[in-house]
C-alpha cells in the first residue's frame, strides 16, 4: 500500500498514514474472528503499546482483545483468546456486545480505566472497567443508560470529581456530554459539552468524542467525529476543539473544517466504508508526537502520526468563531 502524505485537493495534512497499513486486520488473529477495529490504546509502564482491539465474531457480536507491540507498528503479540467478554450472566446490558473501548491511564488510582460500549437489548450504554495488567478486570457495569456511547474518563479529577465525556442521543441530536462523579459509579452535574452543528455542516446533527481528552497546556484538545448523512450513507470524519482545563465543558474553540477524513482505500471500503474511527492514541516520550489508532472501515485497524503541537496550532487558525 503506498502512503499518503497529502490528500487530492492539496489540504494541510495533520495525520500521516503508516506506509503499513492497515496494520492490524482480522487474518492476524489466532483464532477466528470477522472484523477487527476500533482500538483503545495505551502505553505500558515499559513501554510496549497494548490496543484493546474491538474484535466481531460471526454472530455479529464484539469482545475485547489486547494486542502488545514494542514499536506500536509491528510484531503484534495478540491474545490468545478474548481479553474482556461480554458477561451478560452477571451484566445482562452486555447480551450483544462490548465495542469501542476508550482507555485513560488514572495517576490516582494507578489503574487503567476504559469506559467502552455495552450493547443490550434497550440499546447501546456506557460501561466502565478497571485494570492494571489488561488481564483482570474490576467491573462496574453500565453507567450511563442506552442510548449512550463515545465515552472516556479523564485522567484526573476536576474539582473533586472524576469527569467522564459521553455521548447521549437525544430528539435535538447527538451532543457531546461531560458528567461528573465523586466514586465512579454516582454520576450527576451533567452539562453539554460541544453540539452538533445543523444543516449542511461535515459535523450537522450527530457529533462524538473519538478518543479520550488530550491534556495540553492550552486545554484539553479533543478530537470529535462528526457524522455526516448522505444518499450514500454516512461519512465519519474528525474534527478538533479545545476545552476549558479546569471547567472542561466550556469550550474554548471548534475548528470549522475536518482536519481528518476517509481517503485512502482501506478507509473507503470494508463492512462500513467511508469510516475512520479512532478510540486511542500513544504520546511519544517527546511529548508531542500523537499516534492516532483508527478502526478503517468498521475492518481492520490503522495508524497515522501527528503532532499535538501541530493540532493546536492548525486550531488556532481554523478556529473563526462560528
Ligand atoms: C458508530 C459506532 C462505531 C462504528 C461507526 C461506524 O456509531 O458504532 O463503532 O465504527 O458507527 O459504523
Amino acid at each position: 500500500m503506498t502512503q499518503i502524505v497529502s490528500n487530492q485537493v492539496g489540504h494541510e495534512v495533520l495525520f500521516q498514514r503508516h506506509a503499513k497499513n492497515p496494520i492490524l486486520t482480522a487474518a492476524d488473529w489466532p483464532y477466528p474472528v470477522h472484523t477487527v477495529f476500533n482500538p483503545g490504546a495505551t502505553r505500558l509502564k515499559d513501554g510496549t503499546t497494548l490496543l484493546l482491539c474491538r474484535v466481531e465474531d460471526r454472530r455479529g457480536h464484539s469482545h475485547l482483545c489486547a494486542a502488545r507491540s514494542k514499536n506500536g507498528i509491528d510484531g503484534w503479540e495478540i491474545d490468545k483468546e478474548p481479553t474482556l467478554k461480554p458477561d451478560p450472566e452477571h451484566y445482562p446490558e452486555e447480551l450483544w456486545g462490548i465495542e469501542d473501548p476508550r482507555i485513560t491511564f488514572v495517576p490516582e488510582l494507578g489503574k487503567f480505566a476504559i469506559a467502552y460500549t455495552a450493547f443490550s437489548k434497550g440499546g447501546p450504554g456506557v460501561a466502565l472497567a478497571l485494570t492494571e495488567d489488561f488481564r483482570s478486570f474490576e467491573r462496574f457495569g453500565l453507567i450511563m443508560q442506552p442510548e449512550d456511547k463515545d465515552a472516556a474518563l479523564l485522567p484526573r479529577r476536576i474539582d473533586g470529581n472524576y469527569a467522564l465525556i459521553h455521548r447521549p442521543m437525544t430528539d435535538t441530536g447527538a451532543h457531546v456530554w461531560i458528567s461528573y462523579s465523586p466514586d465512579l459509579v454516582n454520576w450527576g452535574s451533567h452539562k453539554l459539552m460541544l453540539q452538533a452543528r445543523k444543516g449542511a455542516w461535515w459535523d450537522a446533527n450527530k457529533v462524538g468524542l473519538s478518543p479520550p481528552l488530550i491534556e495540553t497546556p492550552n486545554g484539553w484538545l479533543m478530537i470529535y467525529h462528526g457524522v455526516r448523512h448522505t444518499a450514500g450513507g454516512a461519512l465519519y470524519r474528525l474534527g478538533l476543539a479545545l476545552f476549558d482545563l479546569e471547567k472542561p465543558e466550556i469550550c474554548i474553540r471548534r475548528g470549522d473544517s475536518w482536519m481528518f477524513g476517509p481517503e485512502a482505500p482501506y478507509e473507503r471500503a470494508g463492512d462500513v466504508g467511508n469510516v475512520a474511527f479512532p478510540c486511542g492514541y500513544t504520546i511519544d516520550p517527546d511529548g508531542d508526537t500523537i499516534n492516532l489508532y483508527y478502526g478503517a472501515a468498521d475492518t481492520s485497524v490503522a495508524l497515522a502520526t501527528g503532532s499535538i503541537r501541530d493540532l493546536l496550532s492548525w486550531l488556532e487558525r481554523e478556529h473563526k468563531g462560528s
